[in-house]
């Protein structure tokens, strides 16, 4: 141990942890239902096909820390360090849930929960909305509740929605009420759809080991390429896992991006009005979830700007008190930490 970790400001800034999950008794058995009764997809099996029934260590211990917003959430925050959490609904939501009306009760019960920890924890909790984007106009409904009744500073949606995708026109009122409450849209990873899973889980790829990253860089980029920043401007769009390697990969997807364009290769691919550059500076916001890598975290700040990198844990799928020690010590200016770990939170969730 290199150093001890503690709450309130002792290394020059607090620190805002971006991208923490929270569930419901309810929700995890929804997904225990589709698993039995053969309505969940692979991604789901595999996933909370093992989350919700291994009785491993790993197991057992997350689905404890993912439905405690009280007392055990609070420690282990305090013995980490982390000032404040930004919550949000464990991923997948409610996204796979066949049965609309069950899906949006469970995502109104959870934003009511996830209101209710954060008024009993103002300093501590901050919450962002769930949505059941099944029902776009119903989600948009919520984004504004969440916004002026709960005290909500962001949305999260978890990828794909039953393999549909938000550049689709349906989901336009999702877009109008995050212009409209100037509230940032968080897209966290999600099972992949059977379409796109392939040999993913024989292979024992599919999760967060990478599978996500592929779906969610896949979704991020649609958004982009399809033109939802020429449409919303003002839009910013946070993602997590290093912004999932899109500023690795920004110089190859914009050269050969605008190089399809110019040459016509695709109909819906047209031009846009600015390069890939622009709105990775512009509209992008990564964090360091499962990240916690010195590298990956100099790129997003070289790529992106210093404006736009911010710290997370992802607790309870990463509670590693040494990650933490290595984001304080990451080889980065002292203003440059502050921003990681505090003020960027503040500015782009309007704390
Ligand atoms: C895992 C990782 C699961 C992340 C998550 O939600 C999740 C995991 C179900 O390790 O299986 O949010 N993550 O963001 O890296
Ligand atoms: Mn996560």
């Amino acid at each position: 141990m290199t150093h001890e970790l503690n709450t309130g400001g002792d290394r020059g800034y607090l620190r805002i942890a971006t991208e923490e999950a929270f569930a419901t008794r309810e929700l995890i058995d929804a997904y225990l239902r589709m698993v039995a009764d053969g309505t969940a997809d692979k991604g789901m099996v595999s996933l909370w096909g093992f989350y919700a029934q291994s009785p491993s260590e790993r197991a057992t211990q997350i689905i404890d820390r993912l439905l405690d917003l009280g007392d055990q959430r609070i420690r282990h925050m305090d013995e980490t360090g982390i000032d404040k959490a930004i919550l949000a609904l464990t991923s997948p939501g409610v996204q796979p849930l066949l049965d609309v009306e069950e899906a949006k009760g469970i995502a109104r019960r959870a934003n009511d929960a996830l209101a209710d920890a954060c008024a009993a924890h103002p300093d501590r909790f901050i919450g962002m909305t769930a949505v059941a984007p099944q029902d776009p106009e119903w989600s948009a409904a919520e984004i504004r509740r969440g916004a002026s009744e709960l005290g909500f500073k962001g949305v999260q949606i978890c990828s794909h929605t039953q393999g549909h995708y938000l550049d689709e026109e349906q989901f336009d009122p999702i877009f109008r009420a995050l212009a409209d409450t100037g509230q940032l849209l968080y897209i966290h990873p999600a099972t992949l759809p059977d379409s796109m899973m392939g040999g993913m889980v024989d292979a024992g790829l599919d999760g967060a080991v990478f599978g996500f990253a592929v779906e969610t860089s896949y979704h991020l980029l649609r958004l982009v390429t399809t033109g939802i920043f020429d449409r919303y401007p003002d839009l910013q769009i946070m993602a997590g896992h290093g912004c999932e390697a899109l500023p690795y990969w920004l110089y190859r997807t914009n050269y050969m991006f605008n190089a399809g364009v110019r040459s016509q290769r695709y109909a819906r691919l047209k031009p846009l009005k600015h390069d890939l550059f622009h709105y990775m500076r512009n509209n992008f916001l990564g964090t360091c979830s499962g990240l916690p890598f010195e590298p990956a975290i100099k790129l997003m700040i070289e790529v992106m700007g210093e404006d736009r990198v911010l710290y997370a844990m992802d607790y309870p799928y990463e509670y590693v008190p040494d990650e933490v020690r290595m984001m304080d010590d990451l080889a980065i200016t002292d203003a440059q930490k502050k921003k990681f770990f505090q003020t960027n939170a503040e500015r782009w969730f309007k704390l």
